[in-house]
């Protein structure tokens, strides 16, 4: 049964794979191209996440210094009763951007109303993986995965249709767009989701310099290889010649922008070739790589309202304190 569904998710994943990967490859050279010949150098930070770079990630999240999947998941564990208390009866849970699905099982374990669960992700593999374990775990649950960029545009499965639908974006990754992204994705959430829907958002709130700093420079130097890894990806998949020891990662706190940005710094002035065109870096030079916004809960507040959502409930963790927002659509907002 369980192989059976394994290949069943597998086969339409790598079609739909294929499709993308050969998108994503013509808006990588062209993303790259636009971003290095930029007055302020920048590259947008989804394209940290190719395999080494999602390996990469995960064991910043198991740093000392990255709090914030930590202080999450303490608080997910913590709030997830009351959490479970908002989601009703047969309802499907939409999770954007899933991945291994790990803090999912605080939900899944907790609210066993539950009837659907639909994980959507860019990564066939992952979500293939994560779908057949859940399926063995939950099997009173049915799980129907999507094989998506989640910032794009999709459909729910048929399966989701004449359920209440709660989608869960956790990690903080709201704070990875800008203001006009961030409203545009929760938008576009409402769309997907419906009229009635809720949402649980994961947000990291602004705390002490310090510790924002150092959760973007752990003392290991995993996180400045995650950054130098982008550099690694562009050498093998646009034909480049960056040598990442060249640049030097920079993580520092834009209390202007209220964001913790992450640069790669060039440690002489070069020329360096990729994606068929030539490109100066003088010493010292910034390419911007990451933005990873921070908000006080009345930014929050103010940002989704922005996206026709209101606030009904919001926790907080200790510290280094994140929250996690409860939203629903907004009364005579239209979708
Ligand atoms: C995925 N995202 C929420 C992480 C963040 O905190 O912005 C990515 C990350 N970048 C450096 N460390 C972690």
């Amino acid at each position: 049964m369980q192989s059976q569904f394994k290949s069943r998710v597998s086969q339409r994943g790598t079609s739909l794979v294929a499709d993308a990967q050969a998108d994503a490859g013509d808006s990588f050279a062209a993303d790259v191209i636009a971003g290095l010949s930029a007055r302020h150098k920048q590259l947008p930070p989804k394209y940290f996440y190719d395999a080494t770079g999602s390996r990469l990630f995960k064991e910043i999240c198991s740093t000392d210094e990255y709090y914030v999947t930590r202080s999450e998941t303490v608080l997910l564990r913590h709030a997830a009763a009351e959490v479970a208390a908002g989601i009703p009866n047969g309802a499907a849970l939409v999770e954007f951007g899933s991945g291994e699905s790990a803090k999912t099982r605080l939900l899944l374990e907790a609210a066993p109303q539950l009837s659907i669960y639909v994980p959507i992700d860019i990564s066939a593999d992952a979500l293939c993986e994560a779908a057949g374990r859940l399926a063995r775990d939950y099997p009173q649950l049915r799980i129907a995965p999507v094989v998506a960029d989640f910032t794009g545009h999709f459909r729910l499965p048929g399966a989701a249709g004449g359920c209440p639908r709660v989608g869960f974006f956790p990690g903080s990754t709201i704070g990875n767009f800008d203001r006009d992204g961030a409203v545009r994705f929760l938008r576009s959430v409402r769309q997907v989701l419906g009229i009635h829907a809720a949402l649980l958002v994961g947000v990291d709130l602004i705390k002490d310099p310090a510790t924002l700093t150092a959760a973007y420079d752990d003392s290991h130097g995993v996180t400045a290889q995650f950054n130098k890894n982008l550099l690694t990806r562009i050498n093998r998949e646009l034909g480049g010649d960056f040598e990442p020891n060249a640049f030097d990662h920079l993580a520092l706190w834009n209390a202007a922008h209220s964001r913790m940005e992450m640069h790669l710094v060039s440690r002489k002035d070069q020329i360096v070739n990729a994606a068929g065109h030539s490109f100066a870096f003088r010493r010292g030079e910034r390419l911007h790589t990451e933005s990873s916004h921070k908000f006080t809960v009345e930014m929050f507040a103010r940002l989704a309202a922005d996206a026709g959502w209101t606030v009904n409930k919001t926790w907080i963790s200790d510290a280094p304190q994140v929250a996690l927002f409860r939203l629903e659509a907004a009364l005579g907002e239209n979708v």
